[in-house]
C-alpha cells in the first residue's frame, strides 16, 4: 500500500515537473501516438516518405511531429523554417540520427555523410574539402580535364551501341565512378572491369534497403532476430569495403607524403602528422579513412549518375526541351570543338534544364536527417535536443505558392523573359542543401552535369527504344531518389557526322 502511495506521489510529481520546466513553451503539433509504437499505428506505410509527409501537412501544417517508435521526429517543409534549421540554427541541427542501417554502412558513424557534428566529422570535412580544392586549383589535377575525359569515352561507348535499345545506367554509372576516382584514389577503371556491374549491383541495393521505412531503425532489438534485409546490407556493405579496401592497398603503396594528388593521399598524410595520442586532435585510424573514402566515392557515384539518367527520361518526355539545347549547342559551340565549362554562361538552355530536374526531381527528397544537438527552436517551436528532423525539400520544390504549376516540367521557369539569362524565380530551392551540412561535391556535381549532359546532346538525338515506352517518372524512394530502369536509343546527329566527315 505505502508502495503504491509513493509511486503515485512521485509519478504525479514528475509530472508537475515536466508541466512546470514546459511552462511558457510550444511544441509542434504532433500525430496522435501509443507508448512504445508511437505515431506508426496512426500512419500509413508508404513506399514514398516524401509524398506522405506532404500529405500530412494538408492536415498538421508546415511544422509537426511525430513520434517514429521511441524518437520524437519533426517534419519541416516551409522554405523559411528549412532555412532556419539548415543555416540559421544550422549548427543546432547539424547532428544525425544513429541508426542501425547507418551505422552499419559507416562502421558505427565514421565518414563524414552519417557522422555526428563535433570535432571529427569537421576535420574529415576540411580534408574533403581541401582535397577538392586541389582539384579545382590545380592545372594538372583540374576536374574538368577528368570530366571532359569521361565524357568523351562516355560519348565512345554510346556510339559503338548506336540505334540499339540501351539501359543508360552502367555507362553512366561507369563516367560517374571514374570521375570521383581520380579524386580519392588517382586513378580510374577499365570500362570491361567487372568490379564495376559488381559495384553498380551492390550500391543500388544499398540505395534501396537505406532510408527505407526500416523497422530496424525505429526499434534497433529487431536486429537480435533472424532480418533479411538487413544480412543483404550487411553483405553488400562488405562487398563495398572490400573492393575499397583493395583499391586503397594498392595505392597506398604508390604514397609519398610530399606529393598530395587525391584524397587517399590527404587523409595518409594527415594520419602521419596525427597527434591524437598528444593532444586534443581526433584520432584517424584506416577504418576512418575507409569510411570517408566511401561516403565521398558513393555520394560521388550515386548522385551524379541519377540525375544524369533523370535529365535523359525527361529529354525524352520532352524533346522540344532536347532540341532547344541543341540548337543553342549548334550556335554556341558547334561541331569543331567540344563543350567546356566555359560555355555555362552561353548555354541557358542546358543550365535550366539541370535546375529544373533537381527541382523536380530532387536527389535526397528529404535530405539526409538532421538531429538536434541541442534544445532549440524552429519559429515558435520548441525543438528537444535528440529530435530528429526531417526537412522535406520535395515540398520545397514543389509548393505551389512559390512555384507556377510545380508537377509540370517547365526549364524556362529559371530563364527570364527574353530568355537572355538564368534567373532564379524563388528562394524556395535548394537541391544540394545548405549550411554546415551542405553538400560538400556541389561543384563537381554541377560541373559533371553540364558537361556529361553537354557531351551527350551535341553528338547524340536521343529517341524512345522500338517498344515505344517512356520512362517512368515517378520514382524509387531510397536516400537517393532513383529512377526505374529504362531504355531508349541513342543516334548519333546527322549534322555530328556530317561535321566529322567535312572535317
Ligand atoms: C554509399 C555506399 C554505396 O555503395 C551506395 C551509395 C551510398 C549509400 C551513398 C552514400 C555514401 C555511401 N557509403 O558510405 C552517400 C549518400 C547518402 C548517397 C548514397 C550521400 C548523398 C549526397 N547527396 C545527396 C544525397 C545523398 C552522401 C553519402
Amino acid at each position: 500500500m505505502w508502495w503504491f502511495l509513493i509511486i503515485s506521489l512521485l509519478t504525479l510529481l514528475y509530472y508537475i515537473w515536466q508541466k512546470l520546466r514546459n511552462l511558457g513553451k510550444k511544441y509542434p503539433v504532433c500525430l496522435p501516438h501509443l507508448p512504445i509504437l508511437g505515431s506508426l499505428p496512426y500512419m500509413n506505410s508508404c513506399d514514398q516518405a516524401h509524398i506522405y509527409f506532404t500529405k500530412l501537412e494538408e492536415k498538421y501544417g508546415h511544422i509537426y511531429a511525430f513520434w517514429q517508435g521511441p524518437w520524437y521526429a519533426v517534419v519541416v517543409s516551409k522554405f523559411p523554417l528549412a532555412k532556419e534549421v539548415l543555416l540559421k540554427k544550422g549548427k543546432d541541427f547539424a547532428s544525425r540520427p544513429r541508426m542501425v542501417t547507418t551505422d552499419i554502412l559507416s562502421g558505427s558513424g565514421k565518414g563524414i555523410a552519417f557522422s555526428e557534428y563535433g570535432p571529427q566529422w569537421r576535420m574529415y570535412r576540411k580534408l574533403v574539402q581541401s582535397t577538392f580544392s586541389l582539384f579545382r586549383d590545380r592545372s594538372s589535377l583540374n576536374f574538368e580535364k577528368i570530366i571532359c575525359q569521361e565524357a568523351n569515352t562516355l560519348c565512345m561507348s554510346l556510339a559503338n551501341t548506336e540505334g540499339q535499345n540501351l539501359d543508360p545506367a552502367l555507362d553512366c554509372f561507369l563516367a560517374a565512378v571514374n570521375v570521383i576516382c581520380q579524386f580519392c584514389f588517382g586513378n580510374s577503371w577499365k570500362q570491361n572491369d567487372k568490379d564495376i556491374e559488381i559495384m553498380m549491383n551492390f550500391s543500388d541495393s544499398i540505395v534501396k534497403s537505406l532510408a527505407k521505412d526500416s523497422l530496424t531503425d525505429i526499434f534497433p532489438w529487431i536486429q537480435l532476430f533472424p532480418n533479411k534485409q538487413l544480412t543483404l546490407l550487411k553483405e553488400n556493405v562488405k562487398l563495398r569495403n572490400k573492393l575499397l579496401e583493395k583499391k586503397i592497398k594498392i595505392q597506398k603503396e604508390k604514397f609519398k607524403i610530399d606529393s598530395v594528388n587525391n584524397l587517399l593521399d590527404m587523409l595518409l598524410k594527415a594520419k602521419m602528422n596525427n597527434n591524437s595520442h598528444l593532444t586534443q586532435e581526433p584520432e584517424i585510424t584506416d577504418e576512418h579513412i575507409l569510411m570517408t573514402m566511401g561516403d565521398i566515392f558513393g555520394a560521388g557515384v550515386e548522385t551524379t549518375s541519377s540525375v544524369v539518367k533523370w535529365s535523359i527520361a525527361y529529354l525524352l518526355h520532352y524533346p522540344q526541351v532536347k532540341e532547344k539545347i541543341q540548337k543553342e549547342i549548334d550556335q554556341k559551340i558547334g561541331f569543331t570543338r567540344t563543350p567546356v565549362l566555359n560555355d555555362r554562361q552561353q548555354l541557358l538552355h542546358l543550365e535550366s534544364t539541370i535546375r529544373e530536374v533537381l527541382r523536380i526531381r530532387p536527389v535526397a527528397p528529404l535530405l539526409i536527417p538532421h538531429l538536434a544537438c541541442t534544445e532549440s527552436s524552429i519559429g515558435e517551436y520548441t525543438i528537444p535536443k535528440g529530435t530528429r528532423i526531417y526537412v522535406n525539400l520535395w515540398s520545397i520544390h514543389h509548393d505551389p505558392t512559390e512555384w507556377d504549376e510545380p508537377e509540370k516540367f517547365k526549364p524556362e521557369r529559371f530563364l527570364d523573359k527574353n530568355k537572355e539569362q538564368l534567373i532564379m524565380p524563388t528562394s524556395s530551392y535548394f537541391p544540394f542543401g545548405c549550411g554546415p551540412r551542405v553538400c560538400i561535391g556541389e561543384f563537381l556535381a554541377r560541373a559533371e552535369l553540364f558537361l556529361f549532359l553537354a557531351w551527350i546532346l551535341q553528338r547524340f538525338d536521343l529517341e524512345v527504344p522500338d517498344d515505344g515506352e517512356l520512362p517512368s517518372l515517378e520514382g524509387e524512394y531510397g536516400v537517393v531518389y532513383q529512377i526505374a530502369p529504362f531504355k531508349l536509343k541513342f543516334k548519333l546527329r546527322k549534322a555530328w557526322r556530317e561535321a566529322q566527315l567535312s572535317a
